[in-house]
């Protein structure tokens, strides 16, 4: 359709008239990219049809990946380059004198997650398309993603976001498939044929209405379908208040929750879990029946992922269709039930684990609930023939306790498989968080180290990287891409490195134009650029960042022989806006920019920028340009990560503990191109055991923190009064929860090293080289290929690449 950019002009105008009523003069740029998108999306509607039909006909096991969160980001550029027409389009656009770069800015992020899981969400959809692998996310199509941020006075402000304002081009509205999705009401019992059963009456009723996405595979004919459910009020009778029923529904499907460490038992985020849950598996078991007539094999054709707990309930919704829709003895629903479903863990944080009050759980959901107390007391009862006598134990891996609902214990007692995103992840949670439940089901538990989609997070975002790499061994590695490794050769090669130093100096212009754009500020591009970007969380200790710039800025202040190669510290984070302490620490980054970027007597070795509204698009921007990424996480608090990654990828070095996916990241590139510094996981898990820190030694005996910490109280930072007060009392009063005093001086250490590696360009420029080359295990081709085969057990459809 596209073979030749004449071919391509046409079409695209002809389809512009078509679609916008106007002469292509009279276009605007909106104009001209929903054009292209739905050209776009017109192109691969064969695909399309033939991937579903072919799924069907084959009547191969597919996965269905359910998670609450798809961080999808833009799609234009990403789809245009799985297709591999880029190049075709942006030379007809070009001869059209319009602007790809510029039409893809036009095109809102879908910022449906919060970060790190929602995002490995949409990696994954990426890596199963392109691997011809049949399978599909299930998500909500939230009107609002995750808030817009503005930074005011140094504050941080939440604005609503509005991705759906001009429409999404990708979707499709596909109403025909709508499931009805029931709350409160209650349940009811009945006898047939001898036999009791229960039915759920008098429900308030929700209308689901999925809108699908394509997910298109990369050089592949696979396109498999993102299902996003929108909430509606549905048709039928009911007893409410019209206006208040349409908003009590649409209000399920409206907001994505901002916050992913609290559980805050809110009921309508409980709402949302269900929502997602029983509109999904309603489809799935639909077309299923539609097939097959029967559920007896759902487990053989059929396999359900459930992205941390929060679609959890599909446990009991799966037993309420097999028990009450279909028939089957509890025996038998079990037995399909629990060979259907996989689980994977994102955190340890018990902060973050679920737990629903009876009270909210049991009247929204009260069919799903008594399946769940059934669950639970048959779950007790097998765990009592295994531990006869030991009260203590059940009593702590009981579904339900003390009045609470615990959504990781049914996940593990509902699954055939758990698993942890990087090694030392599942090691704690087979040590420590999980340890009865990994003792009485060993063979449950896995681990599968998390990655990222390198199509998007090194083809698509840094193209001359990429164009690098190709020119420099070929271009096997974007289908392998194990094979980088072949840039080893070419880490002591100095043209290569050369070229290396262009490539990322050329990125670093970008980033400096786009942050002088957008913020009014000059970097020095041959500055290193150090980079922290994730979720603003006290265990992600940013504080420990903005301490040592602090540290640094009296020192350059204070002794004039004291020399750093110059340096920027670049920041994006969101804060969950509820999360006080978290707020603080941004407008401590931005109290401290303000401060160090004004004083002339530092300016040129320091200078510290926070980017606003941290989001996919803005990532592409970042990771390429990154000289140093700092993973420095207080040692077992981070699950993966995967950024670490996404920097690792572009060439950037990483400074970090021994945390999550980082200990992973050593062992791919070795010690002597990672800087790794600090207490050690069993450390800090000792001393929270036996206690036996005191931060007020640091504090006391490190003149350096003790002066960084005075500065936070002291007036050092003006207009701000007792703001940061709570921070000081958070390391001080509170004993420093995340070891960032204790932490300080192996980080200052190791920045120091940091500065000096950075000093003799060629050993920097070869490290740089050798994360490239070893990075591609953090390939997401990799995880989803082992989640294929050792989870999920499906192989890869017929289909053959182009
Ligand atoms: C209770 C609400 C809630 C919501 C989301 C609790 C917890 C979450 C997620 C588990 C938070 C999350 O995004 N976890 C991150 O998952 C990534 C993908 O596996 C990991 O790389 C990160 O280390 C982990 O923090």
């Amino acid at each position: 359709m596209f073979s030749n950019k004449e071919s391509f002009k046409r079409l695209y105008l002809k389809k512009l008239e078509r679609m916008c009523g106007k002469k292509f003069d009279e276009s605007t740029i909106r104009d001209q990219f929903q054009t292209l998108g739905s050209l776009i999306r017109e192109h691969i509607s064969q695909d399309w049809i033939e991937t579903n039909e072919r799924y069907r006909a084959d009547n191969e096991k597919q996965v269905y990946y359910l998670s609450i969160e798809f961080l999808l980001g833009r799609l234009l550029g990403s789809n245009l380059l799985n297709l591999g027409i880029r190049d075709v389009v942006e030379e007809g656009l070009n001869d059209l004198g319009i602007d790809l770069h510029q039409l893809e800015e036009m095109e809102a992020d879908a910022g449906l997650g919060n970060g790190g899981l929602g995002r490995l969400a949409a990696c994954f959809l990426d890596s199963l398309a392109s691997l011809n692998l049949p399978g599909h996310g299930c998500g909500i199509r939230y009107k609002h993603g995750l808030f817009d941020q503005k930074i005011v006075d140094g504050y941080q402000v939440e604005l609503p976001e509005q991705w759906l304002r001009h429409g999404n081009v990708w979707e499709v509205r596909r109403p025909e498939n709508a499931v009805e999705v029931n709350f409160w009401g209650k349940v009811e019992s009945y006898q047939e044929d001898g036999k009791w059963l229960f039915r759920h009456a008098n429900g308030e009723k929700v209308l689901a209405v999925p809108y699908d996405v394509p997910v298109i595979g990369y050089e592949t004919k696979t396109v498999n379908t993102l299902r996003l459910w929108s909430a509606e009020p549905s048709p039928y009778p009911h007893t409410k208040d019209v206006l208040q029923y349409k908003r009590d529904t649409e209000s399920v499907s409206e907001f994505l929750y901002p916050d992913d460490t609290h559980d805050d038992g809110k009921i309508l985020r409980l709402k949302q879990q269900y929502f997602l849950v029983a509109a999904s598996i309603g489809s799935i078991v639909r077309s299923y029946r539609l097939k097959n007539g029967h559920l007896k094999d759902f487990h053989k054709r059929v396999t359900i992922h459930i992205n941390d707990t929060h679609p959890v309930l599909a446990i009991p919704e799966l037993m309420r269709i097999l028990l009450d829709d279909e028939g089957f003895s509890w025996e038998e629903a079990w037995e399909i039930t629990s060979n259907t479903i996989s689980y994977t863990n994102h955190t340890t944080l018990s902060e973050a684990l679920e737990k629903w009050q009876i009270s909210i759980f049991q009247p929204l959901l009260p069919r799903i609930y008594m399946i769940v107390e059934e669950i639970n007391e048959r779950y007790c009862k097998e765990l009592w023939s295994k531990y006869p006598g030991d009260w203590q134990r059940i009593e702590q891996m009981a579904i339900i306790a003390h009045g609470l609902v615990k959504m990781a214990h049914l996940a593990i007692a509902g699954s055939y498989s758990v698993n942890g995103v990087a090694k030392i992840h599942t090691d704690i949670l087979k040590k420590r968080e999980m340890r009865l439940f990994y003792e009485a089901h060993p063979e449950k538990f896995n681990s599968k180290t998390n990655g990222i989609t390198h199509r998007r997070w090194l083809i698509k975002s840094n193209p001359q990287l990429t164009q690098l790499i190709n020119d420099s061994i070929g271009e096997g590695w974007i289908h392998e891409p194990s094979k980088l490794s072949s840039l080893k050769d070419l880490a002591n090669d100095q043209s290569f490195l050369e070229k290396l130093s262009k490539v990322k100096q050329t990125r670093k212009q970008i980033l400096a134009k786009r942050i002088f754009e957008q913020q009014g500020l000059k970097v020095d591009t041959d500055s290193i650029f150090d980079v922290q970007v994730k979720r603003l969380h006290a265990y992600k200790r940013q504080l420990l960042n903005v301490l040592h710039i602090m540290y640094l800025y009296n020192r350059l202040k204070e002794d004039s022989s004291f020399e750093i190669h110059p340096r920027t510290f670049i920041f994006g984070a969101k804060a969950s806006p509820g999360y006080y302490y978290a707020k603080k620490v941004i407008k401590l980054i931005n109290s401290l920019a303000e401060k160090v970027n004004n004083d002339k007597d530092v300016r040129e070795q320091l200078k510290i920028v926070f980017l606003e509204n941290y989001r996919v698009s803005l990532a592409e921007d970042i990771f390429p340009a990154a000289d140093v990424s700092e993973q420095i996480s207080t040692a077992s608090k981070e699950a993966s990560g995967t950024g670490n990654m996404k920097f690792m990828m572009n060439g950037a070095v990483t400074l970090g503990t021994l945390d999550g996916a980082n200990v992973e990241i050593l062992e791919e590139v070795g010690q002597e191109n990672i800087f790794i510094f600090g207490l050690k996981a069993d450390d800090v898990l000792h001393y929270q055991q036996h206690g036996g820190y005191n931060s007020s030694e640091y504090y006391h005996h490190d003149g350096r923190i003790e002066q960084v910490m005075e500065q936070l109280i002291n007036g050092f930072f003006p207009n701000v009064q007792d703001h940061f007060e709570p921070i000081y009392d958070s390391l001080l009063v509170q004993n420093d929860e995340y070891f960032v005093l204790k932490d300080f001086g192996a980080y200052a250490k190791i920045q120091e090293q940091v500065n000096e590696a950075y000093l003799n360009r060629t050993r920097w420029l070869t490290m740089s080289a050798n994360n490239i080359a070893a990075s591609g295990y953090f390939s997401s081709d990799r995880t989803i290929a082992q989640y294929a085969e050792e989870i999920w057990r499906i192989t890869n459809s017929r289909v053959k690449s182009y």
